[in-house]
């Protein structure tokens, strides 16, 4: 059946990392390369989105809804609206189901931990489509320029690998805002850890960068220090890598870009 061998590749990162943007070009490079892919817009306090989503949970829950009907404030109504993400799962992948679709692009909440940390987005991650299912965690390069918070968006992308245990890859975005050498020096820092730590050793000793370091040899012994791939939703630069690396997370015979 169809719908068994389509991808899901769920769009995560902070609030502003490109997530939506991604979403929409991601459709359509796929378009533009004869790869049928539908959009899925999981956030229920989108305001207005780049794409026309082709399932949109604002259909069942919207965060203005709840802070109207439960006196909420926006991020209260937000969290309340991420668990009953959970209540709504099958009526949403019914409706995903139903385009017998090669590729399912899922855009998140704004806030990671909405959809990472809270027991919804694990619980639809499990059930949507096990064994075909993959995240592209979005690291923005404005929050990754000095050493320390570089590090803090890798701990973050190993915590969002460990919480859903599926194939993940690493995106740098917005690379068209980059300078040549900006962008050189943040894919070398995932390429060789030791730049990384010479760049944490240089300058003032602060807490945060001998934690950082401290937290960078943790995440090399545990293995999750892997790769960045830069990407642009401006340009589509990248979009490529995103969809070879889905084929060779699920096998050659799935060859998307083939179909
Ligand atoms: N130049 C450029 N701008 C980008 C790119 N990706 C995102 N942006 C801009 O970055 C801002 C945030 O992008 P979104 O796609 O809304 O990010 P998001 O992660 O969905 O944001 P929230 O859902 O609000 O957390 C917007 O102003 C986008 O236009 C890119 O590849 N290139
Ligand atoms: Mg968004």
């Amino acid at each position: 059946m169809a719908e068994l061998d389509s991808t899901y590749l769920y769009l995560i990162g902070t609030a502003g990392s490109g997530k939506t943007r991604l979403t929409a070009a991601m459709q359509r490079w796929s378009k533009e390369h004869s790869l049928d892919a539908i959009t899925v817009n999981l956030d229920p306090g989108a305001d207005q989105l780049p794409y026309a989503p082709d399932v949109d949970i604002r259909d069942w829950i919207k965060v203005s809804d709840i802070m109207a009907e439960h006196g909420l404030g926006p991020n209260g109504a937000q969290v309340v609206a991420a668990d009953m993400l959970a209540l709504q799962s099958d009526e949403v992948l019914e409706a995903i189901e139903s385009f017998r679709t090669d590729f399912v692009l899922l855009d998140t909440p704004g806030q990671t931990e909405l959809f990472v940390f809270r027991e919804a987005g694990r619980h639809i991650v499990e059930r949507f489509a096990p064994g075909r299912t993959a995240v592209a965690f979005l690291i923005d390069p404005f929050l990754a320029r000095d050493p320390s918070a570089f590090v803090t968006q890798v701990l973050l992308a190993a915590a969002t690998q460990f919480r859903f245990r599926v194939p993940m890859i690493n995106l740098l975005t917005k690379s068209d805002l980059l300078s040549e050498a900006d962008l050189e020096r943040t894919l070398a820092w995932m390429q060789e850890p030791d730049l990384l730590h010479d760049a944490l050793d240089q300058g003032e000793r602060t807490m945060h960068r001998v934690l950082s370091a401290s937290v960078l040899r943790v995440l090399e012994d545990l293995g999750t220090y892997t790769t960045l791939t830069p990407v642009s939703s401006e340009t589509l630069d990248g979009l490529d890598d995103v969809v070879e690396f889905l084929n060779q997370a699920f096998g050659a015979s799935e060859d998307l870009t083939t179909r």
